[in-house]
């Protein structure tokens, strides 16, 4: 048996934002998140620019714009909260002129159709963390699942999380390929000692069942999933496949908080 109820893309409302916390429905999709015209433009600035490596994941052939906390998540927190600002400046420069800010309109669009208060994580004595990469895959994003407080030995806001989930906003994408596919099974910290020694991804025997549902990404879309279910990307060389996306944490209280 899994844990799914459907095997659909939800709409954005309070119900399903609680199925997908608590692991029951695979994913909510707003079509249209950003409209075609943003779209176009940004994805050309966007092929205009060097993506920087994720140089602390091998084998993931991952690139982005912006800022990564889990990079940096084992320094000191000085280290992270020092480059929040240049790395928003960057995707402010990214957006100049568009009078736009997907970051905003997903917290809004939380408030408002999900019936649920939202905003970016502060760190208490350091500030506001940074929300909102831009990351390009090229190739395979191999099986995975992220979960701040498996991951980070450390106390951060974002390791007092009770659930994960990420939003990805797709600006180029193929029009039949470079799936995002979700499984159903959860990643817990028992399957977590399969993950491939130093490194962040685990073989297909973590698998429970087959049962997953595969998203074929369209420009302009919001997809929202639960990073504790194991996920993987199927990214071609040839193709472009970037979003704009960030984790989002439950906190204790109820809300949601986003950081990259
Ligand atoms: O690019 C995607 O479709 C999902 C990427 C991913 O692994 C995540 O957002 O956690
Ligand atoms: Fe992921």
């Amino acid at each position: 048996m899994g844990n799914w109820i459907s095997s659909e893309l939800h709409d954005l409302t309070p119900e399903n934002m609680n199925l997908l916390l608590e692991q029951k429905i695979p994913a909510i999709r707003v079509k249209d998140f950003v409209d075609r015209e943003t779209c176009d433009v940004v994805a050309s600035r966007l092929l205009e620019m060097r993506f920087a490596n994720y140089d602390h994941l091998k084998d993931i052939p991952v690139h982005q714009v912006g800022l990564c906390h889990n990079q940096w998540a084992h320094d000191d927190k000085n280290v992270y909260f020092g480059k929040c600002q240049e790395a928003g400046e960057v995707i402010e420069e990214i957006y100049k002129g568009l009078d736009i800010d997907p970051v905003q309109m997903v917290i809004q669009s939380i408030r408002d159709n999900a019936g649920r208060e939202a905003s970016v994580f502060h760190e208490e004595g350091y500030g506001d963390y940074f929300a909102g990469a831009f990351r390009s895959f090229k190739g395979h994003g191999k099986l995975h699942a992220d979960h701040a407080p498996s991951h980070i030995n450390a106390p951060w806001a974002v390791t007092k999380i009770s659930k994960q989930l990420t939003w990805n906003v797709y600006y180029c994408a193929e029009s039949n390929s470079g799936e995002l596919v979700i499984y159903d099974t959860i990643h817990t910290a028992e399957n977590d000692k399969m993950k491939v020694e130093g490194d962040y991804y685990f073989p297909y025997e973590v698998l429970e069942r087959e049962d997953c549902v595969r998203v074929i990404p369209k420009v302009g879309d919001l997809i929202i999933f639960n990073t504790q279910n194991f996920h993987e990307i199927l990214g071609t060389p040839e193709g472009n496949r970037i979003s704009q996306t960030s984790f989002v944490g439950l906190r204790e209280d109820g809300s949601l908080g986003l950081w990259s």
